[in-house]
Parts: C-alpha cells; structure tokens; sequence
C-alpha cells in the first residue's frame, strides 16, 4: 500500500490529524494496535477547550458534541472546606465543554468511513524505517499478514507506551521528565454530578475531584499512593473518602451508586524533544505527558495536530518545507506552557508525602491569594480554558 502521510495511532491525536489531512486532499492511512471495540470502551479525558472544539467545528465533527457536551462557564476549587469559584467566563469570555475523550473519539472513528480514512485495527509488531530519507515506511502484522505501506511521512501519534518515539536516536533527541509520588483513582458511576461545575478539592488526606460526562453519569478521583492495590477501595471506601475530601459545602449533594469503572493513572510530567527526526513527526502524548490536574492532555494533542496539518497541507499544496520546518519549536512553545501549568496546579491542590511544614504553609497562602485575588483567578482561567493557538 502507498499512501501521503501514515499515521501510527488512532488516539484524539491520530483520528484529528487524519481528518484535518483528508479535509484539505491528503490521504492518509491510520495503523492501531488496539480493536476498535477496546478504542470506543476507553475512559480518559472529560474537559476540552475551545481551541479543541473550534477543532472539532472545523472538521464539521461536532454535532453530538454540541446537542450532548455541557458548556461550562467556571470551575471550582475547595481549599479549606470552602468554595472557590472561578468564573472562567467572566474573566476570558470564554466557556470549557464537558465531553468525554471516548465520545470524541467515537464520532471521530464513526467519521471516518464516510470521509475516506482508512484505519488498519489490531496491527502487531509494528515498524518505522527509512525516517533518515523521503521514503520512509512501516511494516505490521494485520490478521497474521505482513503489510508495509510506504509514504512521504510517518507521523507518531501513539502514545506515551508507542514505537515512534524510540525510533528518534538518542543523540539527536532529549527529554525531561518529572514523576509524581501519587496517582488518581478514578471512578466512573451513572449517577447524577454533585455539582454543576467541575470541583478540584485539596484536602489535608489528599487531592479529589468531581467531574461528569453527562447530567447523569458522574467521574470523580482521588489522590492514592503511588503504589494502591485497586483492591483495597471498595466503592462505599471511595464515596466515604470523596466525601470527606470534598468537604461540607459539596458533600451533601453526592449520589452514591455502583462504579462502572474504576481504575488507578499514574502522574507523570513528561517532554521529548524535538518532535520530528526526519520524515518522523511525533505529536500527542507520544511527545509529551501532563498530569491529568490541568485537564491538558488530550487538548495539547489536539494543538499538536492543528499545528502539523497546517504544515504539512504548506508541504502537499505548495511545496514549501518551512511549516514543517518549524513545527517542533511552535508545537514545544505551546507544550512547555501547559506543563508548566499542570505542574503548578498539581502542586497546589495535592497532598505531597514530602513536604515540609514551610511548603505546606506556603500552598496554603497560595490557595488563600487564590480565594481573595482576581489577579490569581484570571491567571488560572486564562490557562485552563487554554491558552490560544
Ligand atoms: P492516546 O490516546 O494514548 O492514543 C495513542 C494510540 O496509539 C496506539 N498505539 C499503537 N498503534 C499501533 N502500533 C503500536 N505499536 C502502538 N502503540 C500504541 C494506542 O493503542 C492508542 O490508541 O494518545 P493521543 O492520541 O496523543 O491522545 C492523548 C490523550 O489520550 C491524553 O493526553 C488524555 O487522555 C489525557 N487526559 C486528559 N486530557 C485532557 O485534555 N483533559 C482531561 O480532562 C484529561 N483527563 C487524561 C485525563 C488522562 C487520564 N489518564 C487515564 C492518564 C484523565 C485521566 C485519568
Ligand atoms: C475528567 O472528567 O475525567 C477530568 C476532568 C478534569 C481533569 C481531569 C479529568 O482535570
């Protein structure tokens, strides 16, 4: 098979990028390792920016975004047992959607017949070669067969645990790295949200956080140590805890109910650089991981890709390399912002193990000037509804 652009992955990241190519002409094949019944079950994100569902409008994928996501116009903060409320709206003109990364991909998946987007699913033992020339290819395993295609570009949007990354020499490449002495355990239940916005909570036993998928189905999390056994949290163990950390103000309102999933992420703050080797791309968190708390991952992806199919469309229509050329240090500049953010507002709202008495006082005066700073809250609303393209 001979194709313009393969792209390894069919995350937010590979599905956007496929769609945004075939929309200007480009053919493009996506390669997954995964079914596409375990793609669709997947539970991750919850929260897009605009510049994400402006993404989504583009590529006219957004009509069940817009009849069943919720548009929310702040977010709140427990610190303390007592509210904080940022009024994202007021202070940016601008609003979050509430709409799950599994209902984004399923549209995007669910598109792409219709639109000419082939994508290979359950491919095994997959390569990348050639990325030092013009013709560089990938070869896999497709129902016990081997299959090569062979392209102009190879673009990696697999993921942190993907192949792409490693095929960059180490010489030519860096990355950064930062981990997290905790992780989140979340819990998905088909009961209605607590509250009407998302709720971030720091709390003396750790970090938790009520958010939703729908005015019926409900996503919360706790701060775990690094090392919890699922095991030990029964659901009454999970809703007493979220109780308790949520405080006297959202507490009262949780419907408990049956978890439909629950699961344990690991926090992890993560960059490689550059993000191309060649005829080699990278975008999404095949490039880089931010800790869940800003809310920026699948939305940094789908900056990534905006940035790359504008480069590479300058690449098929007009010859010229100079997006691609650029792509990495434009794609990084707007990467380290979020990092940055995520970082910061990890360390504001979690219990870290470490700490010492100053640094606990030091996030407790940072959360007070949070409460009473506008200042504060426009910096924190500028970034979580996401910093422009
Ligand atoms: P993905 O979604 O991981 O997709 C990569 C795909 O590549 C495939 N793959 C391969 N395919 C072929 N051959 C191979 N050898 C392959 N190896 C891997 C994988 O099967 C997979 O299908 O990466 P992508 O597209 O870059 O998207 C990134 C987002 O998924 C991720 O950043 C977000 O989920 C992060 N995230 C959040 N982001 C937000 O913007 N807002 C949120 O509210 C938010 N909440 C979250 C999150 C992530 C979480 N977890 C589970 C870490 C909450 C949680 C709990
Ligand atoms: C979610 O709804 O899954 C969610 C919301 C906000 C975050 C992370 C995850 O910061």
């Amino acid at each position: 098979m001979k194709t313009d652009v393969v792209i390894i992955g069919s995350g937010p990241a590979g599905l956007m990028l496929g769609h945004l190519l075939r929309l200007a002409g480009i053919e493009a094949v996506i390669v997954e390792r995964q079914t596409r019944a375990h793609i669709e079950a997947r539970i991750r994100a919850g929260v897009l920016e605009d510049t994400t569902t402006n993404l989504l409008e583009r590529l006219n994928i957004d009509g069940r975004m817009k009849d069943e996501g919720l548009l929310h116009s702040g977010v709140n903060i427990v610190a303390n047992d007592r509210l904080i409320h940022i009024d994202i709206n007021g202070l940016t003109g601008r609003q979050v959607m509430v709409y799950g990364q599994t209902e984004v991909t399923r549209d995007l998946i669910e598109a792409s017949t219709e639109r000419d987007l082939p994508i290979v699913w359950g491919v095994d033992s997959l390569t990348i070669n050639n990325i030092n020339s013009d013709t560089p290819y990938v070869t896999f395993l497709a129902n016990s067969e081997t299959e090569r295609i062979d392209a102009r570009f190879v673009v990696g949007c697999d993921g942190y645990h993907g192949p792409s990354r490693g095929s960059i020499p180490a010489s030519a490449s860096q990355s950064y790295e930062l981990t997290y002495p905790f992780g989140w355990l979340g819990l998905l239940a088909d009961v209605p949200p607590c509250h009407e916005e998302v709720v971030y909570a720091n709390h003396p036993r750790g970090f938790a956080l009520a958010s939703m998928r729908s005015m019926k189905r409900s996503r919360y999390y706790l701060q775990v140590p690094i090392d919890e056994d699922l095991d030990a949290w029964p659901d009454e163990r999970f809703w007493d805890e979220l109780a308790i950390r949520l405080g006297p103000e959202v507490a009262p309102s949780i419907t408990r109910g049956p978890a439909i999933e629950k699961s344990i992420a690991q926090l992890r703050s993560f960059v490689f650089e550059p993000m191309r080797y060649g005829s080699l791309f990278l975008a999404g968190d095949a490039a880089h991981i931010v800790p869940p708390t800003g809310a920026k991952g699948l939305n940094l992806a789908a900056s990534d890709v905006a940035y790359l199919s504008d480069a590479l469309i300058e690449w098929f229509d007009k010859g010229s390399a100079n997006g691609l050329d650029g792509y990495s240090d434009r794609a990084l500049a707007r990467v380290w912002k979020s990092e940055r953010f995520s970082w910061q507002l990890t360390r504001l709202l979690h219990r870290f193990p470490d700490d010492s008495d100053f640094e606990r006082r030091l996030q407790q005066a940072e959360l007070d000037y949070l409460a009473n700073s506008e200042t504060a809250q426009r910096n924190l609303a500028e970034n979580y509804v996401g910093l422009p393209l």
